[in-house]
C-alpha cells in the first residue's frame, strides 16, 4: 500500500528500532518544517459524513505522536490531482491496493514536496469503531482509520515495518480494544520513526498502552499480527476456541499461566510503570474488576513493542463452565499523565474448565 514518485529504498535502522524511513539518494525524506496540511476531497469526504469525521479522527490520532510533527486538515477540496502542489486525499480505484500514498520529493534536500493519498472505493471500509463489524474481530469490514493512519504514516516519512508490531506493517489488525470498541492508533514503532525524523514534541507528550495484538512474522515489507495468547507454566500453548470472532482460552481454576500482552510506550520518554491483572465478567476492563496480580517497575523505552508473558494465577473460586475476561491495566496507579488513557486497558477471553 505504498507508492512513491521514486522506487523505495530502505534505510538500515538502529538495532533497537524496527521502523524504516523513506529515503532517496541516501537522504531520509521528510517535510522541511514540522507540519503538512492535507486537503480532503469534497466528493469523498463531504460535510456531515462519517468519512469526514473518521478522516479527521485519523489525523488527530496521528497527531498524538510524540514528535514535533503535526498534520493540518482542510476539507471541501473540489479539484484533486497528482503533482499539483497540494497534498490531497480522495477515493478512486484500479491502483492494485486498498489504499496508496504517492509522493514527490527533492532527493538532494531530502524533503517532500507533495503527498497524495487515495483509498479504493471498492474495498469494504467502515468508519465504525464497533468490534463486531471489523475484520480483526470477525466482522465484514476493514477499519478505515487503521488504513488512513498507515497512509498518513507514509506522509510523515515512514516506510513499512516488518520487524515489530506496527501500523506501518499490516494495518487492519494494529488496533486496540476494550469492551465493544476498537480504536486505531499510531503506535510505538511509528512514533519512534516520527521522532527520528522531526525530533521530540516541545510539549510533554507521554502515552503508555497495552494491546491484545502482537507481531507473528512478516509478509514482504509488512509485519503480520495476531492476538496475544496464554500458555502454561510448562510452556505449552493453551487450547482456545473462537467465540464471537475472538479467541477464548480454556483454563483451570487455581492454576498459574503465562498471559501474553503487548506493552507499548508511544510517548516521548522512557517510563517505569505498574501493571495490574484482573478478572472481569465482561470484556470491558476497569479498575473496578477483581485484581489477581500485578507487576511493579516494568521499564518501557520507545523502540520496538514489548510483547511479554506474565505469570498469573486463575482464582480457585471462579465458576466452571463460565466465560471470564482476563484483563490488564498499564499505569495502574495513574502516576503518568498521558495524551490518551483509553488504550491502557485490554483483555483476553477465558473459559474456566
Ligand atoms: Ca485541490
Ligand atoms: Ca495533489
Ligand atoms: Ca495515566
Ligand atoms: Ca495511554
Ligand atoms: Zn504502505
Amino acid at each position: 500500500m505504498c507508492g512513491g514518485a521514486a522506487a523505495l529504498a530502505f534505510a538500515v535502522s538502529g538495532a533497537a528500532e524496527a521502523y524504516t524511513l523513506i529515503t532517496c539518494n541516501g537522504n531520509n525524506i521528510r517535510w522541511s518544517g514540522t507540519s503538512a496540511t492535507m486537503r480532503a476531497s469534497d466528493i469523498g469526504f463531504p460535510s456531515g459524513s462519517s468519512w469526514r469525521s473518521a478522516l479527521g479522527n485519523s489525523i488527530s490520532l496521528v497527531n498524538q505522536n510524540p514528535s514535533a510533527f503535526d498534520y493540518g486538515i482542510v476539507y471541501g477540496d473540489t479539484s484533486v490531482g497528482f503533482n499539483n502542489g497540494q497534498n490531497e486525499i480522495w477515493w478512486s480505484n484500479g491502483f492494485g491496493a486498498p489504499a496508496i500514498a504517492n509522493w514527490w520529493m527533492n532527493c538532494n534536500t531530502g524533503r517532500f514536496t507533495e503527498v497524495d493519498i487515495r483509498f479504493d472505493n471498492t474495498v469494504a471500509y467502515t468508519t465504525s469503531n464497533s468490534k463486531s463489524v471489523l475484520w480483526p474481530y470477525g466482522g465484514g469490514s476493514r477499519p478505515f482509520r487503521t488504513t488512513a493512519i498507515h497512509e498518513l504514516g507514509h506522509g510523515v516519512g515512514l516506510s513499512h515495518t516488518a520487524n515489530t508490531y506496527s501500523v506501518m506493517g499490516q494495518d487492519w489488525d494494529h488496533i486496540h480494544a476494550n469492551g465493544s470498541t476498537a480504536r486505531a492508533y499510531f503506535g510505538e514503532d511509528a512514533s519512534s520513526g516520527a521522532v527520528a525524523l522531526y525530533g521530540g514534541n516541545p510539549g510533554n507528550v507521554q502515552d503508555l498502552g497495552v494491546s491484545q495484538w502482537r507481531r507473528t512474522g512478516a509478509s514482504g515489507e509488512y509485519s503480520t499480527h495476531d492476538r496475544t495468547r496464554i500458555r502454561t507454566s510448562g510452556g505449552g500453548w493453551v487450547s482456545s476456541s473462537t467465540v464471537n470472532g475472538e479467541p477464548r482460552y480454556n483454563v483451570n481454576k487455581g492454576q498459574q499461566y503465562l498471559v501474553e500482552f503487548s506493552y507499548e510506550n508511544n510517548g516521548e520518554s522512557y517510563q517505569t510503570t505498574e501493571v495490574g491483572y484482573f478478572i472481569s465478567t465482561n470484556d470491558y476492563i476497569s479498575t473496578g474488576d477483581r485484581r489477581i496480580g500485578g507487576r511493579n517497575g516494568m521499564g518501557l523505552g520507545r523502540n520496538t513493542v514489548f510483547t511479554f508473558q506474565a505469570p498469573v494465577t486463575i482464582p480457585a473460586d471462579l465458576v466452571s463452565g463460565q466465560t471470564y475476561w482476563l484483563g490488564v491495566i498499564i499505569d495502574e496507579d495513574s502516576t503518568l499523565s498521558e495524551v490518551t488513557e483509553t488504550n491502557n486497558r485490554t483483555y483476553i477471553s477465558i473459559r474456566v474448565n
